[in-house]
């Protein structure tokens, strides 16, 4: 049958007197039976991807896109006087995700369906999601994110599991999402969920009753930890999630025929980072249940699973103390007992414990011990692994690390997000690029035509200005698509540096006050939600709330600097400012982002990264070369040694640097206070000036010379259309089908 048959059949009506949310209904449901069609019986060996997050935006246009018929419903809704991003917009966006490792996670379902690859994803069906970030009084505040409607994508299955916490049993049941792949399989993403759980509990923003299990589970991506309940809390969500799943992948490879021993020939587990960690334990444990040895319990398991490393953080490592894990899963501590006793017998070195002397027990040293493969996001991010942070293990397991550099889906992030560019690039090119990436590189042939640099910078100028519209209409915000855009989006940390792009701003508007005027107009713009508990986090919003304030407020300033921070940043958001960017900030502390894929994002879509020599920047800069990216600041070596010295003291650049000094005073000058609050605008300051654990100061000087440096390079419109066209011819590396087809040929091995 014909789409627009199958389309009116589903409506039940003219396509034309329907409204946009029947069409959107419609559209849902006929995807989802094209989808299903393509579903994969299943091969002998399948990928399950267990994450706590699948951060994976709005699914219909993606869909349709993936099932090829994507232009076929555009034409179809347009000659029935209907536009396609009016019904994209009925869609909520899931709120299943925080940042990167969640993104990352749902590109990589969309590249294993893609390349035909048997590959599920395994997590949690999170009621409000991580939480809806509102502006209030220049602050962040917490709301619900409800997204589940009576008609969505997640399907209700009869499948259910037990699931035994101490005096507390329950029953998971299974929602699937279908995951299409461009032109190829169907595979799932299956997410766990509770029935009786409430959202009515929750009150005054994202405040409820965290020790009422029944009701909560499900209600949050990663509750406040910052008592004891919230900390119980995730430990229940983790082991509900891995208990299921669990029993899940047992039930399916026995299916199949599985006699549990030959388990690794059916099943490979990727553990996305720590939250997932105690699949392992709980996995030997059900072994164990089903009559296996314990030996060779841990045996089969070490051999299935393989983790992920999102992080050199310390505070992002988990660990739980003995005590909360024997409050919520007693019966997996007799296992992790076991797996710290064989560590302990075999290694006579305390920091690669499982249990350590505080009762701690530390996630990623199970995983290490007890995975098969441990890999990092990015080749420096690997090496740091390797030679600093987890060297104890790399000495006892060098064939168990690899990296995996990070990559990207150019279906959702260049075929949905910026149709004008890849229709460009496909009337010079061709198609090819859409199945095999590295055939971007084409492009360099068109490296001195100007007729292709005048159209790369007018399709620029036209994501600019749609960028400018939508602002306009969601928040009030009016800028110019002729001033330079320079996007820093991503969760906020310290580590990541907003503040540094704060003070660079504050610069700026001083500079501009004493009369300097810059040589170019340039609107700075930034999304983040900060974790609810980090308080200096949130003062860094604050920070750039009262900027925006001032300066947008300011004639003087304004029609130099604006400041734009756009509230609720989240995946549909992005595919709206990632066309619009000229400049792409990716400004962290050298060695503390273990890749970054907003990098990947902006490079694909034709901005130039000013960064530092961190995470996959370090390879952004090998692609293009030094002429097609702004890199600064300290190195990783540099940084690692200053840790190890101990020897970067704040105060002293505050001291005796005049521009950092007037930029940080300004903090709490007279005018801040008119506009911020006093507290968080105090403790700030005193942050960056007594501790500034990130070494905001150490690279001032280094970021604000060579963003003038790109600044003045835009003005060459000719030489900067060239570095977009080298940036976007260079993107394919980052394809996360290049990614997955790494992992698959070094760790999962499915056919
Ligand atoms: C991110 N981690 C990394 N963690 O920061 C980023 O460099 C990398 O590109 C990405 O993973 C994918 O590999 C990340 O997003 C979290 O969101 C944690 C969730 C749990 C609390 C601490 C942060």
């Amino acid at each position: 049958m014909d789409i627009q048959t199958l389309l009116k059949q589903n409506l039940g009506k003219d396509i034309y007197d329907a409204s946009d949310k029947e069409i959107y209904d419609a559209l849902l449901t006929m995807t989802q039976e094209m989808a299903a069609a393509k579903e994969h019986t299943s091969s002998k060996k399948k990928l399950y991807y267990i994450s706590a997050e699948f951060l994976i935006g709005k699914l219909l246009s993606n869909n349709l896109i993936n099932l090829g018929i994507y232009k076929e419903v555009q034409e179809i809704l347009k000659a029935n006087g209907k536009d396609i991003s009016a019904i994209e917009e009925v869609e909520p966006e899931p709120s299943l995700g925080n940042g990167g490792l969640g993104r990352l996670a749902a590109c990589f379902l969309d590249s294993i369906a893609t390349l035909g690859l048997s590959g599920d994803g395994i997590g949690l069906n999170y009621h409000l999601g991580l939480f809806k970030q509102e502006f209030e009084n220049g602050l962040q505040k917490e709301m619900p994110n409800p997204w589940i409607e009576e008609k969505s994508w997640l399907i209700k299955t009869d499948v259910t599991y037990p699931v035994e916490f101490k005096g507390l049993r329950v029953n998971a049941r299974m929602y699937d999402i279908e995951v299409t792949g461009y032109n190829n399989i169907t595979n799932k993403l299956h997410l766990f969920d509770l029935d009786s759980v409430d959202e009515t509990i929750v009150h005054d923003g994202i405040d409820f009753d965290k020790e009422d299990i029944l009701k909560n589970l499900t209600l949050f991506l990663y509750p406040d930890d910052s008592d004891d309940q919230g900390r119980l809390l995730r430990i229940y969500q983790q082991y509900f999630m891995v208990s299921a799943g669990a029993q899940f992948i047992l039930d399916e490879c026995t299916a199949k025929g599985c006699n549990l021993y030959d388990l690794p020939d059916y099943a490979v587990i990727q553990i996305n980072d720590t939250h997932p960690t105690m699949v392992i334990p709980e996995l030997i444990r059900l072994l164990v249940q089903r009559g296996m040895d314990m030996d060779d319990a841990i045996e089969v398991v070490s051999k299935t699973c393989a983790y992920t490393n999102h992080t050199i953080l310390a505070e992002a490592l988990e660990k739980w103390p003995v005590t909360y894990l024997k409050k919520v899963v007693p019966q997996l501590m007799p296992v992790i007992e076991v797996l710290d006793d064989k560590v302990r017998r075999k290694f006579d070195d305390e920091s690669v414990a499982v249990i350590d002397r505080n009762d701690t027990v530390h996630m990623a040293h199970i995983d290490i011990h007890y995975g098969f493969s441990v890999n990092g996001v990015a080749a420096l991010h690997t090496e740091i692994l390797k030679n600093s942070e987890l060297n104890n293990f790399y000495k006892i397991y060098p064939e168990k690390f690899n990296n995996k550099t990070n990559g990207i889906t150019f279906r959702r992030w260049l075929l949905h997000c910026n149709p004008l560019l890849a229709d460009y690039i496909e009337s010079l090119i061709g198609e090819g690029f859409k199945k095999d990436a590295s055939e971007l590189e084409k492009l360099l042939k068109y490296k001195d035509d100007e007729a292709v640099l005048n159209k790369l910078l007018e399709i620029k100028h036209e994501n600019k200005q749609l960028l400018c519209d939508y602002l306009k209409e969601t928040q009030g915000i009016q800028i110019s698509p002729d001033t330079i855009f320079d996007i820093q989006v991503k969760r906020l940390h310290e580590y990541k540096r907003q503040q540094l792009n704060a003070l660079y701003i504050i610069d700026k508007y001083l500079e501009i006050k004493a009369g300097k005027i810059p040589s170019a107009p340039v609107t700075a713009i930034f999304g983040a939600k900060a974790a609810p508990a980090y308080v200096i986090a949130k003062d860094i919003i604050h920070l750039i709330l009262c900027l925006q304030e001032i300066i947008n407020n300011d004639p003087q300033v304004n029609q130099y600097l604006k400041v734009v921070m756009v509230e609720n940043y989240n995946v549909t958001k992005a595919g709206k400012l990632i066309p619009a960017c000229d400049i792409s900030e990716q400004i962290s502390l050298a060695s503390k982002e273990a890749s970054g894929t907003g990098n990947m994002k902006f490079m694909l879509n034709g901005a130039v990264t000013l960064g530092t020599e961190d995470g996959a920047n370090v390879e952004i800069h090998q692609a293009v070369g030094d002429d097609n990216i702004f890199v600064f600041g300290a190195t990783s070596d540099e940084v690692i040694e200053h840790y190890a010295k101990g020897d970067y003291v704040a105060k002293d650049y505050y001291e005796t640097n005049p521009s950092i000094k007037a930029a940080i005073d300004f903090i709490t000058s007279e005018e801040m206070l008119k506009v911020g609050q006093k507290e968080h605008l105090e403790r700030l300051q005193k942050e960056l000036i007594g501790k500034d654990w990130f070494m905001t100061l150490l690279d001032f000087d280094s970021y604000k010379e060579t963003k003038e440096k790109a600044l003045k390079a835009y003005a060459d419109q000719k030489a900067w259309a060239q570095k977009i066209l080298v940036n976007i011819a260079k993107a394919g590396f980052f394809s996360s089908d290049r990614t997955i087809e790494e992992y698959n040929k070094e760790i999962w091995h499915l056919a």
